[in-house]
């Protein structure tokens, strides 16, 4: 594959951070925690079925004198991490920095003028950070003609209504996630299906991925794009979730893994795992040319829960001392 790739290969080891309005809710509704299709807590609006306006007033939980996105990137490097991959935009629609796109933005719906996709881009550069945005490019229950999945927030959607969400909201936010915040390393995207088998068209694909090309040539894009893994728009392969390589591959690959069970902050969460396990995942897949994206979920208030910050600082502890510099 391309050079463009030798510096993720070389780094093996990265932060995923799932934060967004969902943090707020902490995993529970109305004093309710719902367990079906999945426990994540970044589904909450999905799973129980949320209005948008409703869904949009736990912008207001967050607590501003205290969210600090330099302490995530200094989180990272205490553990050894070479790149975080930030959620810019999930399944929920919400854009976390100052789009112009629309108003459904934490910025605008929170009224606190903060850009914390910025001060994160601020942070990495002042760290030598590499970032990466995650973008639900597929499904986004804001819009009425995106994906949802089993279409039960948005309706049935016909190809053209499809195309109007991705021309007016999804290629324009990716343009200005490309233009405003410096050195993107990587675009993140979410789509565990092929192409051939979701609502995409191979054309819209590639058009997302020639506006990356054109804009930041060195941005790594990952396989959940739905184009086909040897496609020259698909740099490194993203594994199923939490699922690890099982032979040695030549190309550029990753798993995004959680230490936790949800990926966004679940206060009821009761699945960690241990620090043992989390460093089997990442050995093994190094060890079969792979890399590992360990995820953290922060709250509302930007905080990281004692229990991933002790296992993070366990295997940063254990890379220091023993690991290759
Ligand atoms: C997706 C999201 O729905 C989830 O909220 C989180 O962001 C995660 C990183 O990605 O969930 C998936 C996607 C793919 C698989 C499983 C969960 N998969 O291929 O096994």
């Amino acid at each position: 594959q391309s050079s463009r790739s030798s510096w993720f290969e070389e780094a093996r080891y990265g932060m995923f951070i799932h934060w967004g309005l969902y943090s707020a809710a902490e995993g529970m509704w109305k004093g309710e925690q719902l367990r079906y299709l999945n426990n994540y807590a970044e589904w909450l609006r999905y799973r129980n079925r949320i209005s948008k306006e409703e869904y949009g007033k736990l912008a207001e939980r967050f607590v501003w004198d205290r969210i600090d996105p330099e302490e995530w990137v200094l989180a990272a490097k205490k553990s050894g991490m070479k790149y975080i991959i930030m959620t810019a935009k999930h399944h929920d629609g919400v854009a976390l920095w100052n789009t112009q796109v629309g108003d459904y933005s934490l910025p605008k719906l929170s009224g606190s003028n903060r850009d914390v996709i910025k001060e994160l881009a601020e942070a990495c550069r002042k760290h030598d950070m590499k970032l990466g945005f995650y973008y639900s490019h597929w499904i986004d229950w804001e819009h009425p003609y995106a994906w949802d999945h089993n279409q039960e927030l948005t309706g049935h959607v016909t190809d053209a209504q499809f195309d109007q969400y991705w021309q007016e909201k999804a290629i324009p936010q990716l343009r200005e996630l490309l233009t405003n915040y410096g050195d993107i390393a990587v675009m993140w995207f979410d789509m565990w299906i092929p192409y051939q088998r979701s609502i995409f068209k191979k054309e819209q694909l590639e058009q997302a991925a020639s506006l990356i090309r054109s804009l930041q040539p060195n941005c790594l894009i990952n396989s959940r794009l739905g184009l086909d893994t040897n496609s020259e728009f698909v740099d490194f392969e993203t594994l199923g979730d939490n699922q690890f390589g099982t032979t040695y591959t030549e190309h550029a690959w990753e798993t995004p893994g959680t230490i936790a069970h949800s990926w966004g902050y679940n206060g009821q969460e009761k699945e960690w795992k241990s620090t043992a396990q989390l460093f089997e995942s990442l050995i093994s897949n190094v060890a079969l040319n792979g890399s590992f994206t360990l995820n953290i979920g922060p709250r509302a208030d930007g905080s990281i829960p004692f229990e991933s910050t002790s296992r993070l600082n366990d295997i940063g502890h254990w890379l220091q001392n023993y690991g290759e510099s």
